[in-house]
């Protein structure tokens, strides 16, 4: 035995000299291109998360310094693309189908144009959405372009954003090493601004109806990229008949949803994946996305209510009219909960 497997060593290690002699014949001149340097990987963090259920809706670093060559890889911990382009992609469009304008899954931000581990080269290019089973995951690009500034952003996350700037082959740059602290920096800079936020916003939440209005802070604004996940009152005491108010703060990063326990997400979809005939698949937005309860609607005893995507800005009420406990939950956001008791 032992001998097709020493000849493969054989021809293997051959092959080796033969490509390290071509590279040494090949580096004329003594200038130190950027093909004969180790590259390097850089991981850049998409997202993170921080104590009091806060999520950081950003890159860090926002700012990243390679050489042509190096890899960037992105450790992607929650539902982001990153995506190299000039203009804003909205994640939901509207498509007419069958005849019928139906909003559905921006196949610009849902689906990758690159593979993973690929060359970048410039212009367009999408990693596509992770699946949503599996959230976590890795995606790099090796960074094959001129020096410049190469910008990319997260679609699902408006104002999500980085940039690299791949520099001149000579110029030093932070190593991979320092440039995991700046992240980790990055991050905790943001996140400990939400936790501050949302004692403040805990700390002066109302305690009962208002002109028969109960207001909940859903995701405290004014926390920059970090998004507090959380309600500012979790418990909402109202009276039968009164009503309750989910409002986003304009200048929160997050959209959330209101949905009733128990929350069944098989009938509930956010995504719905359709055959196109001849075309790419199309991904329709799900009552997921667009809620079954409209905004304003009446809740009896016993009954259910979704709301739909709501946009920082944007608010959803119900008015209760049965006593009773409805424990809710905003289902993209694990751990952001409340309930309401009405008396
Ligand atoms: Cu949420």
């Amino acid at each position: 035995m032992h001998k097709s497997r020493l000849i493969k060593v054989g021809v293997i290690a051959a092959l080796m000299i033969a490509v390290f002699a071509a590279g040494i014949l090949g580096n004329r001149g003594n200038r130190v291109m950027a093909q004969d340097r180790a590259h390097n990987t850089y991981m850049v963090q998409a997202g993170g998360f921080g104590e009091a259920n806060v999520e950081v809706l950003a890159f860090a670093p926002a700012y990243l310094k390679v050489h042509r060559g190096d890899t960037v890889m992105w450790h992607v911990t929650s539902f982001h693309n990153m995506r190299f382009g000039e203009q804003d992609e909205p994640f939901i469009i509207v498509q007419e189908i069958n005849g019928a304008p139906t909003p559905i899954g921006n196949p610009k931000v849902v689906f990758p144009t690159l593979a993973n581990g690929a060359a970048y080269t410039g212009g367009e290019a999408n990693s596509g959405l992770p699946d949503v089973s599996d959230l976590k995951f890795h995606f790099s690009l090796v960074m094959d372009v001129e020096p410049g500034l190469y910008s990319y952003r997260c679609d699902v996350h408006p104002g999500m954003a980085g940039i690299i700037e791949v520099v001149a082959d000579d110029e030093v740059i932070p190593s991979p090493g320092e440039v995991a602290l700046m992240a980790e920096t990055e991050l905790d800079d943001q996140i400990d601004q939400a936790i501050g936020a949302y004692f403040g916003a805990a700390a002066t939440a109302p305690t009962q109806a208002v002109d028969g209005v109960f207001t909940v802070i859903t995701g405290v604004g004014g926390t920059g990229r970090a998004s507090s996940l959380t309600f500012n009152s979790p418990l909402a005491m109202i009276k039968a008949g009164e009503t309750v108010r989910w409002e986003v703060p304009a200048d929160s990063p997050s959209a959330h949803f209101i949905n009733s326990l128990p929350y069944d997400p098989v009938a509930l979809p956010d995504l719905i994946p359709q055959e196109n005939a001849g075309g790419p698949p199309t991904l329709l937005a799900g009552p997921g996305f667009l809620g079954t309860t409209a905004d304003g609607a009446t809740v009896a005893a016993g009954e259910g209510f979704n709301s739909r995507f709501l946009n920082p800005g944007e608010s959803f009420s119900l008015t209760f009219k049965d006593p009773g406990v409805y424990a809710y939950i905003c289902h993209v956001h694990p751990g952001m909960g409340g309930v309401v008791v009405v008396q």
